[in-house]
Parts: structure tokens; sequence; C-alpha cells
């Protein structure tokens, strides 16, 4: 059997349960061969981010065309970029190396507050990656920054779906985890018509990583050849298990359980 293959950019979480240590457990549990290209380690736990370490232009250059000029890859997921050079960078690359099924997280704050991405890097986002986008992943927060938009109803929620869309992203989420109340609600806009997913909020202090995962489930879904809708889906599937059967490890904001999804799958098929 062929494997499909996907490749995450983001940064390092020692912690293991974001960045792409939580994409590469997603991909591996989707089916999904899963490369890497790091563009920043960081130092941190469940409690907090203790200290950042971004990776040179070159290094960040070099991991991304060793995978280009051997394997390829059938989908990519971007995470933390950290400033504007690494996000034009690696705009660049995507353009040179014409990879298509592209998920941008536009990663801002980690859960903690501490900073991923440098405020002056937002606008190169808006320029140069987000319109490369097969699908971004804000989540409100992330989303109102981007936009400029203040977000509390749902039709402000759209209103920022048509702006992301209107620069230039094919396909938009604005992800629902950061609103209000006990019924959560993720948006899909595909240029046309909005797409909803409800679910109930799992009330847990575990879901450091949540925003990676589902990123990068909606990568290994496209490069296993589903529909963006349908990546979506499988994408909301995989967290909302990985939150619900979250692991209880360290003594912060602890990481969400990446084999819930399968071993739920496994379980249903016996
Ligand atoms: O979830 C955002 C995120 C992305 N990438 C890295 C992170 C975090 C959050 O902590 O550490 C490396």
């Amino acid at each position: 059997m062929k494997r499909k293959i996907a490749l995450t950019i983001a940064g390092s979480d020692s912690g293991g349960g974001a960045g792409i240590q939580a994409d590469l457990k997603t991909f591996q549990e989707l089916g999904v061969y899963g490369m890497s290209a790091i563009t920043a380690v960081t130092a941190q736990n469940t409690l907090g981010v203790d200290a950042v370490y971004p990776m040179s232009l070159d290094a960040i250059e070099k991991q991304i065309d060793a995978v280009a000029t051997d394997i390829g890859t059938d989908a990519i997921k971007t995470g933390m970029l950290f400033d504007s050079a690494i996000i034009e960078l690696v705009a660049e690359k995507i353009k040179q190396h014409n990879w298509k099924n592209i998920v941008v997280d536009p990663v801002m704050i980690a859960k903690g507050g501490a900073s991923l991405l440098q405020k002056e890097a937002v606008v190169a986002l808006k320029e140069h990656l987000i319109p490369l986008a097969t699908v971004v992943t804000p989540n409100i927060p992330e989303a109102e920054v981007l936009t400029g938009l203040s977000i509390v109803t749902m039709e402000d929620r759209k209103e920022a779906a048509i702006m992301l869309h209107s620069i230039g992203a094919k396909y938009v989420v604005i992800k629902g985890g950061h609103g209000d109340g006990d019924d959560l609600v993720d948006l899909l806009y595909d240029g046309s018509v909005f797409y909803t997913i409800d679910s109930k909020r799992l009330n847990t202090k575990n879901t450091h990583g949540t925003g990676c995962t589902f990123a990068a489930a909606m990568a290994a879904s496209l490069a296993n050849g589903m529909s963006v809708r349908r990546s979506f889906e499988t994408a909301k599937d995989f967290v909302y298990l990985a939150i619900k059967h979250n692991l209880n490890i360290g003594k912060g904001h602890g990481p969400t359980n990446h084999w819930a999804y399968a071993e739920e799958k496994a379980a249903a098929i016996q």
C-alpha cells in the first residue's frame, strides 16, 4: 500500500503536546507518513513556554529543500513561523515546489500567553502565506488579529471568514473553542457557502495543542484525498475525541490524546 505523505513546517514543543510533535502524532494516527521542517525550538511543558529559539533561515530552507528534492509531499501544514522573514521563506518555498493542499494554522500565542509570532509578522502572513492557503484555520482571537474585527456574534465570525477568503485563502475555518458558552460551533467557508459543526464544550484544562492537532488532521485528510469539507469533519472528530480522552499529563494545561480517534474507530469495527 502506498502511503500518503505530509510535511509540517512548525515549531518544536519539548513537552510533546503541540507543534511538530502534535502534528507528527496526528499524521501517524491518520495513516499518513509525517515529515518535518522545524522553524523554532521551544523549551516548554504543560506549565508554559520557558524559551524560544528560532532556527536560521538557512536551516529552515535546507530542511524544506531536502524533503522537496527527494520525497515530495501530498500536503503541507504550517504552524509556528515566528517572524516575517520565516513566513516569506516558507511562502517562497511552497511556490517554488508548486505544493498543493496547504493548511495554514496562523499560530500567534501559546496557551500560557507566550508569543509564538512577532507582531510585525501579521502583515507577512496576510500578504504572503494566506493567499497560498487551501485552508486557513484561525481560532477567534487569531481571526480578530488577522481581520481587525471584534468577533462576538456568529455574524462577526462569518464576516471574518469572508475577509480571510478575500485575501486569498480558498477555504476558511474559524474554530469555535474560544467562543462563550457550552455550545461550540466550528465554521467552514468556501467562498460562497457556510458550513458549521456544532458540539458541546468539553470541560477540561487539558487542551494544549488542540489547534495544531486540528490543522494537522486537516492536512493528513487532504493528503489522503478527502475533500476540504470531509477533512474539516475528520479534524473535528479527531480533536473532539483527543480532548474527551485527554491524558492528564503534567501539572498545567495537559496535552490531548492522539490515540483516541484511531482507538475509537478500531473499537467500532469489533
Ligand atoms: O498551539 C500553538 C503552538 C504551536 N507551535 C508550538 C507551540 C504552540 C503552543 O504552545 O508550542 C511550537
